[in-house]
């Protein structure tokens, strides 16, 4: 059966401009994400748009961790662009865990998707 041969060329330009725009191209093992020294710990909930405590920028070294621990009050989707593509469902009144660990020196944002909120920003240097 003959297929449209532009749809895969569509689709990896697609993939490109997804990973060029989340700013995550080096994927750590679970195994390097795992034993990273973890520099600091964060809790942060969300009710509605009300983000506590309000949206801070933490410092990161790179190889290091930050352990983000985040509530919601609703469904949401937690991603953190520029490490490993990080994402996370979070479900509603569940605390959700995640490592980010740095990997390249850069300012990068933690968000949630629904609605589009920025509760964090991480200074890998
Ligand atoms: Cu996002």
């Amino acid at each position: 059966m003959r297929v449209n041969r532009a749809l895969p060329y569509a689709i990896g330009l697609l993939a490109l401009f997804g990973a060029a725009s989340c700013g995550s191209p080096d994927a750590l093992s679970p195994e390097a994400i795992a034993s990273a020294p973890v520099a600091s710990r964060m809790e942060i909930s969300v009710s509605g748009t009300t983000i506590t405590p309000p949206p801070t920028q933490v410092e990161l070294g790179v190889g290091q961790a930050l352990e983000l621990t985040v509530t919601v009050d609703h469904d949401d989707e937690l991603h953190a662009h520029g490490f490993n593509g990080a994402e996370a469902d979070l479900k509603a009144g569940k605390p959700t865990t995640v490592r980010l660990v740095g990997t390249e020196s850069g300012v990068f944002e933690v968000e949630t998707h629904d609605p589009a909120l920025t509760i964090l920003t991480v200074a890998v240097r």
